[in-house]
């Protein structure tokens, strides 16, 4: 069977296999979102991202059931391009302890790593197209740290959840490092152990004043305090008029972007090409700024003007 066919009756294998053409690029993967293109769009996307050891695998993997209650076909990515191995197998681990993981509903898989980081939210976000196609309503992104590529990532994802907890000591300091910004709904969690009432009170006093005033909950995997609360919220929003409305502004932003990387990967391309061809031409306008009997504008006009005669692209 064509593997866009299996994808779509919801084929692990098929998933799994589209997902690696995506992450590595393969043009074969272009022919496989052409197709599936008119079956995406269904899904909601929410990005889990803060500080290594926080508790978001465990999280993500506790929050399942009450996603499920709701309706909910959840996919979980876990994006880790420092270590591909360690990253999803930790993520397996953990999830596959809470016994939600016996579930073949469920489909996992570690992500993104061998991208750059614009790589990486492209191939994101056409891994989740892949799930949505596939019937997946509920795609769930993990990710760790403060870094450019959670920035990205939260641009990827419709929602964006940033996860604290008492014993990653640093996490007042990655607050304010960059993490305000991006999230919708801020998670103090493992409110079962000490400090977790501070954390809670500095997350309100820092970011619940924030014009944005994204929501601050507390959640424990341990004690199930506030999981299923986070996921009645989450289904609160997304069925708003206001959320509606903002994703609109979004996949707007998306095809935007898309556009501008598709753009400029054929200049790319172009580019290399013209200087291959002309490169004597080349040379003499590299030698006259060299020599100064030219100047920086001059050539690039005329470097573009090779690239692009009478400024046809
Ligand atoms: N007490 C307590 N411990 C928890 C809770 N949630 C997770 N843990 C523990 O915290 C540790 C880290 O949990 P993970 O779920 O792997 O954290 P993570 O944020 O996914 O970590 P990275 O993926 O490495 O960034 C594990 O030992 C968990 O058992 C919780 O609610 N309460
Ligand atoms: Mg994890």
């Amino acid at each position: 069977m064509d593997i866009v066919d299996s994808l779509i009756q919801g084929d692990k294998r098929a998933i799994a296999r589209s997902i690696s053409l995506i992450d590595d690029d393969d043009p074969q993967s272009h022919e496989i979102l052409k197709k599936i293109y008119n079956r995406t769009g269904n899904a909601i996307t929410i990005g889990f991202t803060g500080p290594g050891g926080a508790g978001k695998s465990t999280l993500i993997g506790n929050l399942i059931p009450f996603f499920k209650k709701l309706g909910y076909k959840v996919a979980i990515l876990a994006v880790d391009p420092t270590s591909p191995l360690t990253g999803g197998a930790i993520l397996g681990d953990r999830v596959r302890m809470q016994s939600t993981m016996d579930d073949e509903d469920v489909f996992m898989r570690s992500f993104g790593s061998r991208g750059t980081v614009g790589g990486i939210s492209k191939s994101l976000r056409n891994a989740i197209r892949i799930l949505d196609s596939a019937g997946y309503n509920l795609i769930l992104v993990e990710s760790v740290g403060a870094g450019q590529l959670e920035i990205e990532i939260s641009k990827v994802v419709n929602m964006t959840v940033v996860v604290f907890s008492p014993n990653t000591g640093d996490s007042i300091q990655a607050v304010k490092a960059g993490l305000t910004e991006i999230g919708d709904i801020y998670i103090a969690n493992k409110s079962d152990i000490e400090g977790a009432g501070i954390l809670y009170y500095s997350l309100l006093e820092l970011i619940g004043e924030t014009p944005r005033k994204p929501l601050i909950v507390k959640t424990s995997s341990k004690t199930t305090e506030g999981l299923q609360e986070f996921c009645l919220n989450v289904n609160t929003i997304v069925k708003s008029n206001q959320w509606i409305q903002k994703q609109k502004q979004k996949q707007k932003q998306v095809l935007d972007d898309e556009l501008k990387e598709m753009v400029l990967e054929k200049v790319k391309q172009r580019t290399l090409k013209v200087f291959k061809i002309k490169s004597e031409a080349i040379n003499a306008l590299l030698e006259s700024l060299l020599n100064k009997t030219s100047d920086p504008y001059t050539v690039s006009e005329e470097l573009s003007l090779l690239i692009f005669p009478n400024n046809n692209m």
